[in-house]
């Protein structure tokens, strides 16, 4: 195999994406209660000290600066900032003050997600998202938070996957609060729908009031590739299309084009929706086989292929090609910028890494040659960090992470991601290296 020299476009933006419980330890929220629940946590593990970032986050951005990051994209913890309903914890504002100013100090852009999985314990006492008023309850953190960092120039992300929080939380019964109900996880995503409204909405008023240009607004989706286990199968074909539609697109189609799209809500216009979207922020890992014979909700998968490398732990393909079919679609329905906040694997096999983030940026590059306006691309993650359900047991890491020691030290990928931001894109000496006879 020959390969060519894949050059991304002048000031695409390189990173790598965290979130505030999986790396800070020391939050206090409702996945601290679940970790406590015997068999919840698939190592046992928790969460209490995570990666110790709260205390070790100038270290860890002088790690991504010498990696050559030009974007790092982290969640605020909203349980640090409003302890108790309607009361503001100044000292936690002041420190993500610190966090992004430590950023912007190490010339790197700070992309800052509102809500990436974790509540505060008060919000449950009203019902979390089942609450018709848990969009307002969330917005008015919003206004505090970002109306202490908004001189920043930051990239704002409002909500993180609201489909795998409405899916594992509220229909899987994976995460908290452990609901298996398909009615809670609609009336859920349609509640995170208009949280991100109005968290936008709320961005852009507190940056007009002080005289601040509008900055960019996202919210952040996760897209899985859905493939008919049998592609004879008429069925199966339907299956794969539907889980498409109701788990990759409605819901930031609703985003769009400011409506509670069906089947999350009743198709009405909601305005705080209107110009939310500056581009998609789009999260990959892999793809899905799915089969009509199974029970899907109740979890039954098709076998996969035995011929593709997983992940760690959480046991995804690796399956490049469906990134680019997942951003192609993307840009074919909204024709709206794409940025790639999230893609990456759990793997102790370091050179697995480097070949899933190669063979993944090939077919990016890809969807940009055919056209597609693609912002910039972030590994999952910095550093080895605390995975959900997997605990400790999968390794996402450009930076490997001792749990005994909190020592940080890059990997390889991590050097061979240096390079690629270094000559903006993967040259063809780079590929051979790593895909190539001698990387295998
Ligand atoms: C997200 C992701 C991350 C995970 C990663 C690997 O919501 O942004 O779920 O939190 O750690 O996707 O599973």
């Amino acid at each position: 195999m020959t390969f060519h020299d894949l050059i991304f476009p002048d000031g695409f933006l390189w990173g790598s994406a965290a979130s505030a419980h999986q790396t800070e330890g020391g939050t206090y929220n409702d996945w601290t209660e679940w970790e406590k629940i015997p068999g919840r946590i698939k190592d046992g593990s928790n969460a209490s000290i995570a990666c110790d970032h709260y205390n070790r986050y100038e270290e860890d951005f002088d790690l991504a600066k010498k990696l050559g990051h030009q974007v790092h994209r982290f969640s605020i913890e909203w349980s640090r900032i409003e302890p108790s309903q309607g009361k503001w914890n100044a000292t936690e504002i002041a420190h993500y003050e610190h966090v992004v100013q430590a950023l912007v100090s190490r010339g790197i852009r700070p992309m800052v997600t509102l809500h990436h999985f974790t509540n505060p314990l008060w919000f449950w006492d009203n019902g979390g998202w089942l609450n018709a008023d848990s969009p307002h309850i969330f917005a008015g953190y919003v206004r505090k938070i970002v109306e202490a960092l908004a001189e920043y120039n930051i990239i704002w992300n409002t909500i993180n996957e609201p489909l795998v929080l409405a899916t594992l939380g509220y229909l899987f019964g994976e995460f908290p609060p452990g609901y298996r109900d398909f009615d809670k996880a609609l009336t859920v995503a349609r509640h995170l729908l208009m949280a991100h409204g109005l968290a936008a909405s709320q961005i852009c008023r507190t940056y007009e009031e002080r005289g601040l240009d509008r900055p960019e607004i996202a919210p952040v989706i996760s897209a899985t590739y859905f493939m008919p286990a049998d592609p004879s199968n008429p069925e199966d074909i339907e299956l794969a299309q539907y889980l498409d539609e109701v788990y990759n697109h409605a819901w930031i189609r609703g985003a769009i084009t400011a409506t509670l799209p069906e089947p999350i809500g009743n198709g009405s216009k909601y305005v705080p929706l209107q110009r939310s979207v500056d581009f998609i922020g789009l999260n990959y890992y892999s793809r899905m086989l799915v089969s009509s014979e199974l029970d899907f909700l109740a979890g039954e998968m098709p076998p996969k292929d035995p011929n593709l490398e997983r992940c760690e732990g959480l046991d995804w393909e690796v399956y490049p090609e469906g990134y680019y079919h997942i951003i192609k679609s993307m840009w074919e329905r909204y024709h709206t910028p794409i940025f790639l906040t999230e893609n990456g694997i759990g793997t102790l096999d370091d050179m697995l890494r480097c070949r899933y983030i190669l063979t993944h940026l090939q077919q990016v590059h890809r969807a940009i040659s055919e056209g597609v306006d693609i912002r910039g691309y972030l590994v999952w993650s910095l550093t080895d960090n605390f995975e959900w359900t997997y605990g400790f047991g999968s390794h996402f890491g450009l930076v490997a992470i001792d749990h005994q020691t909190l020592q940080r030290t890059p990997r390889e990928s991590a050097l061979m991601f240096h390079e690629i931001v270094t000559n903006n894109g993967l040259t063809a000496e780079l590929q051979e290296r790593f895909l190539g006879r001698r990387g295998r």
